[in-house]
């Protein structure tokens, strides 16, 4: 392992989205270590977003899983093992392969996933290897296999800085892939590159769009069969494209027009005005450089695969696939979905993109001189977890995932745990809701900073994570704990890896054999790099095969695709509509997604005080009309229901929110909070084709919830409050910030917080009278924890309190003051963070506009803010906006913000 001294610069890949950003981290020898963008790496030349900004601040070990556990007790690597490999065979011997499972994560390294398919596929002899890909990019793994017979990506990042018009459809980039959003907006302002979203509600991506189309739920289906019917009869269909490259173009069209004939029953369907589909549609057919960029609106919908189809058809269809600005463009998820797949961590593939042929079955088989190698699929996700309810997996193990909290019907998902014989977790930190669960083994996998392998971005480019930093306490690397366990099982010789140079050749190896051009995935050029050559390796685009081994940007330039004839194939998709539509019991759409500056269930974003204070509580958005027809009041709290599960959270008003849906983030789980974990009210439904869950439009309930008392705590670290009350933590400087809300007893609030801090002296004030309780916690004469709870609707701010928390030492005076709520100790802006970057909030943004900062540039001018990643960009043009007209306050996706560029 090759760990860097301190104040050496590393380059090294983001550990966040598939926008796979090449990061610079130079240590700096004193446990800190600054980070910066490379400005020599083709994904984002220099650029990072907040998330990718903050990361040196989120490599503290106080999280970390340091060593391993056995039945709840510390233990050592070599116990853990043992136990692991005995555990697994003792479940083989008696229930068969298949009562075993991997679960894993597009956040592991290609190196680590490669180890861990091997072992199953190949040694253990099933297939029972699925990841959380398969909650993020199955329907795109599936629409691409159906329509170019292989899971290609054919454009790249270059396509979208050449493109005339952009059309993001289910994509919040402005948020999620907030680099290549930036590259996006550049090409709008420099060469006036167009961008269209579809998306179901307004967002930061919306809202500077050139057209925001508003669809109704599920509905993506009905506008691009609509899109193809139009540029059928409008003469835009490239027809020696089609006759020369394709197949089934005329079925494919026949069903589009029996979904969506016109304009009319298009925007009928789709709930949108015919004027914008009928502009929609006369943008995309005229211009030729369109490029059509999709997320998880399309991939996580019960009939995603039909809704990728139904975009690969429209740009089959017009010949504009792997030219220069065109083509579809899947936007991944995590940092290493794309190498997840190339390895064939999902358990409808077998490996480097081969499925389970009987040729590819021997084939790998061969290569791999596997004494068991699998047969057939293995179990999706959801039927995996299915499968541990009722019994029939004895063992698990998961690495990289926490999917207590992310799976759909999560409590269900979260239960099933507790039947298993063996759950082994793999992970970075000590807790998590799945470990929270029982796991008998617990594993501790080495971090970000400390790992050393390859991920691949979203444009098939892949680069290396480089570590900078020793491995913390006693964790190791994903693919060395597998290879251990293999070993111990009695595969040793197969898994005798030196490091992931070894591993990486023998994938790329794989990729090659007997290849001959018939199989996308090829990396070949790259199977016989040294050790030095694979650390020293520059981020390259797949296929990298012999002959060409520096990579290539395009595929299916030649017009010749994977399947059996070589042709790509249209897709006849099914009539679009929703998994469950709403009910009297349940009248609403919940729709689910992501945050700005929170990375998944927050283990290690949640960390940085600066990414927690964009958005420090969960939440719910609703529509003014919903909220007054519920009596349901901004920054009051709401029940939301569905058949699976409830949580409450604080009610956001907004008109960005549609009537009838409802929008709420992922990231809170019951560390982080304890009613706010939103994967326990997803329904489980599954696309057919790609298994992948539908889970952004799930039937749901809401009602308003009131609450006797309200306020905050604020502690060094997080603990357990009162369940009755509603409360999530937040890092902040120096610890950690609950708002609460609550009608449990203040006694007992104070107790739960005294358990904390046994030895700390106690300071109360209460004036019950008007519903005032405060209280203090100091130990060796430093606040250790501080509550103060008012009267519902009265807002307690902790502003005041800023300069006592950061004190070393309380003297007589602060002391005295502490408890008064209207302290002299200074002040400190709580309002939200909009430039994480530098830290300014909202609220000086608020004041420089007031005093005449009326542009982006002005403000960046005065406070330094949306200067350095851009991520804030769109929330600083709403408020420039909310304050020239202050009743759009709350109107995030307006079209009456919209630059007219018509
Ligand atoms: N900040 C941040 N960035 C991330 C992540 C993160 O956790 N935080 N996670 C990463 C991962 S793993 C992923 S998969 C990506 C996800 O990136 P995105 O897919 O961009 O993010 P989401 O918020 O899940 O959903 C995208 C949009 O789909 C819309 N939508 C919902 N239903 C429909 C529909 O029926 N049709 C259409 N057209 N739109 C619909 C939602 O309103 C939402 O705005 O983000 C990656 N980047
Ligand atoms: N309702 C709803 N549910 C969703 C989604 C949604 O939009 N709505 N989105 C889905 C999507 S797209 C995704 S990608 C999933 C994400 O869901 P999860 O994968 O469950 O989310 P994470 O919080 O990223 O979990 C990663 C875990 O792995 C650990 N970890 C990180 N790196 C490593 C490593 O290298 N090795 C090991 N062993 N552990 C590591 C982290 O500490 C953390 O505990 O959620 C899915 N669930
Ligand atoms: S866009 Fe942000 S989160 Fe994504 S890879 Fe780049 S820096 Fe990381
Ligand atoms: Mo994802």
């Amino acid at each position: 392992m090759n760990v860097h001294a301190a104040a050496a610069r590393v380059r090294t890949t983001c550990p966040y989205c598939g926008v796979g950003c090449g990061v610079e981290a130079t240590p700096d020898g004193r446990g800190g270590t600054s980070i910066a963008g490379d400005a020599s790496h083709p994904a984002n030349a220099g650029r990072l977003c907040s998330k990718g900004s903050a990361l040196g601040e989120t490599l503290g070990l106080e999280t970390r899983l340091l060593h391993p556990i056995v039945d709840g007790a510390r233990s050592t690597w070599d116990v853990a093992l043992s136990r692991t490999a005995q555990g697994l065979q003792r479940v083989i011997e008696r229930y068969g392969p298949d009562a075993v499972a991997f679960y894993l994560s597009g956040q592991l390294l290609t190196e680590d996933y490669y180890v861990a398919n091997k072992l199953m596929k190949g040694f253990i002899g099933s297939a029972n290897v699925d990841t959380n890909s398969r909650l993020c990019m199955a329907s795109t793994v599936a629409g691409h296999r159906l329509a170019f017979g292989s899971d290609t990506v054919p454009g790249c990042y270059e396509d979208l800085d050449e493109a005339d018009l952009l059309v993001l459809v289910g994509s919040n980039a402005a948020w999620c892939h907030p680099v290549l959003y930036q590259r996006m907006a550049l090409a709008r302002e420099r060469r006036g590159a167009r961008i269209v979203t579809i998306d179901v509600r307004g967002t930061a991506t919306t809202e500077s769009a050139d057209l925001a189309l508003t669809i109704q739920p599920g509905m993506d289906g009905v506008l691009f069969s609509g899109l193809l019917a139009h540029l059928a009869d409008r003469g835009a269909v490239d027809r020696a494209y089609v006759a020369a490259h394709t197949e089934n173009f005329d079925a494919a069209l026949a069903q589009a027009r029996r979904i969506a004939p016109d304009v009319a029953t298009t925007a009928a369907r789709c709930g949108v005005a015919p004027a914008d589909i009928a502009s929609f549609f006369d943008l995309w057919r005229k211009t030729a450089r369109v490029a059509t960029l999709y997320s998880q609106g399309v991939n996580q919908s019960w009939q995603g695969t039909d809704k990728v189809v139904s975009i690969l058809n429209c740009h089959l269809a017009t010949g504009r696939i792997a030219r220069p600005g065109m083509g579809p463009f899947s936007l991944t998820g995590q940092p290493n979905a794309m190498g997840g797949r190339e390895v064939g961590g999902l358990a409808n593939q077998l490996a480097a993109h081969m499925g389970f042929s009987s040729a590819e079955i021997d084939r790998v088989a061969r290569f791999w001189r596997a004494p068991h190698i699998a047969k057939r699929e293995g179990l999706k996700a959801v039927a995996m977890f299915d499968a541990i309810a009722c019994g029939e997996i004895k063992a698990l193990w998961i690495m990289g995932s926490n999917p207590a909290v992310s799976l759909p019907r999560a409590d269900h998902a979260r239960a099933a745990l507790s039947r298993l014989d063996l759950l082994v977790i793999s992970d970075n930190v000590r807790s998590t809701d799945t470990i929270a669960a029982g796991a008998h083994v617990l594993l501790p996998a080495a971090a970000w900073g400390e790992k050393d392998g390859t991920v691949t971005n979203s444009e098939r480019r892949i680069s290396r994570q480089r570590p900078f930093a020793p491995l913390a306490g006693e964790a190791k690397p994903d693919w060395w704990a597998t290879a251990q366990v293999a070993a111990r099982m009695g595969f040793a010789d197969a898994f005798d890896y030196a490091g992931p140079a070894m591993i990486f050749r023998e994938h790329a190896a794989l990729s090659a054999f007997e290849n001959d051009r018939a199989r996308d995935f090829d990396i070949g050029g790259l199977a016989e790099l040294s050790d030095a050559a694979y650390d020293a390796l520059a981020p390259t685009q797949w296929p990298a095969p012999v002959s060409a081994p520096g990579g290539r940007k395009r595929m299916f330039a030649d017009g010749r695709f994977f399947t059996p004839s070589g042709r790509a194939r249209f897709g006849v998709i099914a009539p679009p509509s929703l998994a469950a539509a709403p009910s009297a019991e349940f009248p609403f759409l919940l729709n689910t997604g992501r945050l700005r500056d929170q990375w998944h269930t927050m283990t290690r974003t949640g960390l940085s005080p600066r990414l927690a204070s964009h958005s420090p509580d969960p939440f719910v958005e609703v529509n003014p009309d919903d909220a007054r027809g519920l009596s349901l009041i901004e920054g009051g709290f709401a029940r939301v229901s569905t058949a699976h599960g409830s949580v409450v959270l604080r009610v956001a008003v907004t008109n960005a929110q549609h009537r009838g849906r409802a929008f709420v983030p992922i990231h809170w789980s019951d560390e982080t909070g304890n009613v706010a974990r939103v994967g326990a009210l997803v329904h489980a439904f599954t696309d057919p084709v790609s298994g992948q869950p539908d889970s952004k439009a799930v039937p749901a309930a809401l009602a308003p919830v009131s609450y006797k008392a309200q306020g905050f705590v604020l502690a060094r670290a997080r603990f357990r409050l009162p369940d009755e009350a509603v409360w999530a933590w937040s890092a902040i400087e120096g610890g950690y910030a609950a708002r609460i809300a609550t009608n449990t007893p203040f006694a007992a609030m104070l107790a739960a917080a005294s358990a904390i801090s046994p030895r700390a002296e106690h300071a109360k004030y209460s004036d019950l009278a008007r519903g005032v309780f405060r209280a203090a916690l100091i130990a060796e004469g430093r606040l250790d924890a501080i509550l103060f709870l008012g009267p519902d609707r009265e807002p307690q701010q902790w502003g005041a309190l800023a300069t006592a928390w950061r004190a070393e030492r309380l003297d007589g005076a602060a002391r005295r003051f502490l408890l008064s709520g209207k302290s002299a100790l200074g002040d400190f802006d709580a309002s939200p963070t909009i430039c994480a970057c530098f830290g300014v909030r909202s609220r000086a943004i608020e004041t420089a506009i007031a005093d005449g900062a009326d542009s982006v540039a002005a403000i960046g001018a005065r406070l330094k803010a949306g200067t350095n990643c851009g991520s804030c960009l769109p929330e600083l043009r709403r408020l420039i906006a909310a304050a020239a007209t202050p009743a759009l306050a709350q109107t995030v996706g307006s079209n009456a913000m919209k630059r007219s560029r018509a």
